[in-house]
């Protein structure tokens, strides 16, 4: 009777064992080089020597953090990629259930473990304070999922001031410089939001255009989900001194279009041509919105964008500080916000001199 019922424990040790441990194997059974990367981390070797896709080697990198090899062996990672967008939250909430408290001003580090990265997020913004409840609660989430160290910026234009990204940009650059180290900037729209915790926010050697998949432009072109092949507009993510050797935006582009065309150009100038995202992981969606007023379509991009690349060194980053100003900085609960002012005409003329 006794072994009868060690039998019948033994039996039913084995079937929980199995019923817990099939699902967990089958949910990452499709994924190749996420077993590949297990064994490296089981036997200490790295398996892969060269032909690396950014995204593989992401990944890989991701595992030499020890927080990372913990997180990747439980496969949280990946368990949480679903489409599941946190809406309309407030942005006054030091705590939320949906991540771990930040500083005040946005900031986060990961407790028990040295982070892989410094990221700061630039947002440049007016007027769209639906899309930034909504991007600014996604971002902590995904943000603090990665174990990142990091920080958001969002980048206001006063008014009257015609919109303009790239001078948001570069301040928002010269600004977080200023106020903590970082190693990994991405510049951000407020309106797209990441739909994979597999989207790295943070740096690889090359700068890399993240959004490769924007629900927008899949209606358009479900393949691609992009509009053109050089196309870099969305999110982009470089590092400091990369974006250094690119003197940074533009600050010639008033109005809609343009920007992200002509940062493409200096970064193939200057030698350090973006990659893009793998476009089965830096898939966002795009919140629907209306052209907003004060940024009318800028009908002088084309002729901008011709002389992009002999202009890109004497305007941009080292010339911005000229025409912009800082007016306020407010560390709000879960995000800086720093409100600048430019003047256009001090712009035109620099062009005018160059
Ligand atoms: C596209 C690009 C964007 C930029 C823009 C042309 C995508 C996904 N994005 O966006 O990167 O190249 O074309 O300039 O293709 N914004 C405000 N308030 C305003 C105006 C703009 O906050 O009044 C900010 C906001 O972060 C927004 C971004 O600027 O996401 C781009 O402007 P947009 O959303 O009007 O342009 P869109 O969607 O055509
Ligand atoms: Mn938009």
């Amino acid at each position: 009777m006794r072994k009868f019922l060690l039998l019948v424990l033994a039996g039913a040790i084995v079937i929980g064992l199995y019923t817990y441990v099939t699902p967990k194997l089958s949910q990452h059974g499709t994924i190749p080089w996420l077993q590949d990367i297990r064994l490296a981390i089981s036997t200490n070797e790295n398996p892969y020597t060269n032909n690396l896709s950014s995204v593989e080697q992401t990944i890989l990198n991701v595992t030499s953090n020890k927080c990372k090899r913990e997180l990747l062996l439980k496969g949280e990672l990946f368990n949480l990629s679903k489409t599941d967008i946190l809406t309309d939250l407030p942005l006054d909430v030091l705590n939320s259930h949906d991540f771990l408290p930040v500083k005040k001003g946005g900031f986060y580090e990961p407790e028990n473990c040295e982070p892989l990265t410094r990221t700061v997020i630039i947002i440049p913004y007016r007027n769209r304070e639906k899309h930034l409840k909504i991007i600014i609660n996604n971002l902590h989430r995904i943000l603090q999922r990665q174990q990142l160290k990091y920080g958001i910026f969002v980048i206001e234009l006063s008014l009257p001031t015609t919109f303009n990204i790239g001078v948001l940009m570069n301040m928002g650059f010269l600004l977080a410089n200023n106020i903590s180290e970082y190693d990994c900037f991405v510049f951000h729209d407020v309106d797209l939001i990441p739909l994979d915790d597999r989207i790295a926010y943070h740096c690889d050697v090359s700068p890399k255009h993240m959004s490769a998949f924007n629900t927008k432009y899949a209606k358009v072109n479900i393949a691609k989900a992009l509009p053109y092949s050089a196309y870099v507009g969305g999110v982009i993510s470089l590092r400091g001194v990369d974006y250094k050797k690119l003197n940074g935006f533009s600050n010639a582009y008033f109005g809609w279009g343009g920007t992200d065309d002509d940062i493409e150009i200096r970064a193939k100038a200057a030698m350090i041509p973006f990659k893009r995202e793998n476009q089965n992981i830096g898939r966002y969606y795009a919140l629907p919105h209306q052209r907003d007023s004060n940024n009318t379509e800028n009908l002088f991009k084309g002729s901008l964008l011709k002389s992009s690349r002999k202009r890109y060194l004497n305007e941009g980053l080292n010339t911005v500080e000229k025409c912009c100003k800082r007016v306020s900085i407010v560390y709000r609960d879960l995000y800086v916000h720093v409100t600048v002012s430019c003047d256009e005409n001090i712009v035109m003329n620099q062009l005018l001199n160059l």
